[in-house]
């Protein structure tokens, strides 16, 4: 990443791959909670790409394993060539979503612009689910479960090879941290592949620190780092504007240090902002939140550097 690139913020107003309506409001909450001023206040320069447009939500029941099969593909078709049009221009891509299954669409951009410029992946996957169902384990059907499958290669084959040949990624280029709800089969698919995961129990025992130090081990100037940060990945109680919270989440002071670490390497590159439903929301404070942990994200610190 150069010095300080362009932000393109890239909003996807969909719920489409979702147990809940309401992801679709994603982006303009975030932007009602400032997020380009909060931005600019850093001394980047950003440009609001405005909307994608893809297919309604036919709220339908699974089909072969998948809700709306037709219609993830479309929206991640879109967020696939706008994440790649942003990394093409040199400019850092922060895709506002929208439910988590639009990540497939920004990290097979991601990977295949790693690939085509020879450099390393590092991906940060900040949640509380694993979100590596298949269609055969799913329990539900919706394809925000299943978003990191896909990129390791498990999933449709129009999803698993929107940036080239399966798959996108290797796994032992992605770290999750905060995970403390996944389901029995995925759990051992999960193991299978053999995923970094730090989850609650690991932070409750050694820290956040001790966490995102290990999840960052290995990176260097030549590491595009992608963080891919669903906001169910804080606790509930600072973060209620989420479809599928689930107790005992990071705290808003664990939450900032991530992101400060993060910071600290001055390799982000390309991020994902997903799963916040304002329709769950209060007074806005979840996108508030949000974009409070993106400025530290962006190297806002309370004190000068030490
Ligand atoms: N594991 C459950 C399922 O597959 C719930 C997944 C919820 N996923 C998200 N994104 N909210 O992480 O249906
Ligand atoms: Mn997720
Ligand atoms: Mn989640
Ligand atoms: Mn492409």
């Amino acid at each position: 990443m150069s010095a300080s690139p362009v932000i393109h913020l890239i909003g996807a107003p969909t719920d489409i791959g979702a147990a809940d309506r309401g992801a679709s409001m994603g982006p303009e909450a975030l932007r009602v909670a400032g997020i380009d001023r909060a931005l600019r206040a850093q001394g980047l320069t950003v440009l609001d790409t405005g909307n994608l447009i893809g297919p309604h939500n036919p709220w339908q029941p699974p089909a072969c394993g998948y809700r709306h099969l037709p219609e993830v593909i479309a929206w991640n078709t879109a967020v696939h060539q706008a994440v790649g049009d942003a990394l093409r221009a040199q400019a850092l891509p922060i895709l506002l979503g929208g439910d988590h299954c639009l990540a497939i669409g920004s990290l097979s951009a991601v990977a295949q612009h790693c690939r085509a410029q020879g450099r390393k992946l590092r991906v940060l996957w900040l949640d509380a689910h694993a979100d590596f169902n298949t269609h055969t384990v799913t329990p539900t059907g919706n394809l925000h479960g299943m978003p990191v499958a896909c990129l390791c290669g498990k999933g449709p084959q129009a999803l698993t090879t929107l940036g080239g040949p399966a798959p996108q990624l290797q796994p032992s280029c992605i770290r999750q941290i905060g995970i403390r709800s996944v389901d029995a089969e995925e759990k051992r698919l999960v193991h299978q592949a053999g995923l970094d995961v730090f989850d609650m129990r690991y932070i409750d025992e050694y820290g956040m620190r001790d966490a995102m130090r290990r999840a960052l081990e290995g990176v260097d100037a030549d590491t595009h780092l992608h963080v891919s940060f669903d906001v169910d990945f804080l606790d509930p109680d600072i973060a209620p504007g989420v479809g599928t919270t689930v107790p005992g989440g990071p705290t808003y002071r664990e939450a900032q240090l991530c992101m400060e670490m993060i910071a600290d390497t001055g390799l982000l590159a390309s991020l994902d902002v997903v799963e916040l439903n304002p329709a769950f929301d209060e007074r806005n404070r979840t996108a508030e939140v949000a974009v409070d942990l993106i400025e530290s994200l962006f190297g806002k610190s309370t004190l000068m550097r030490r």
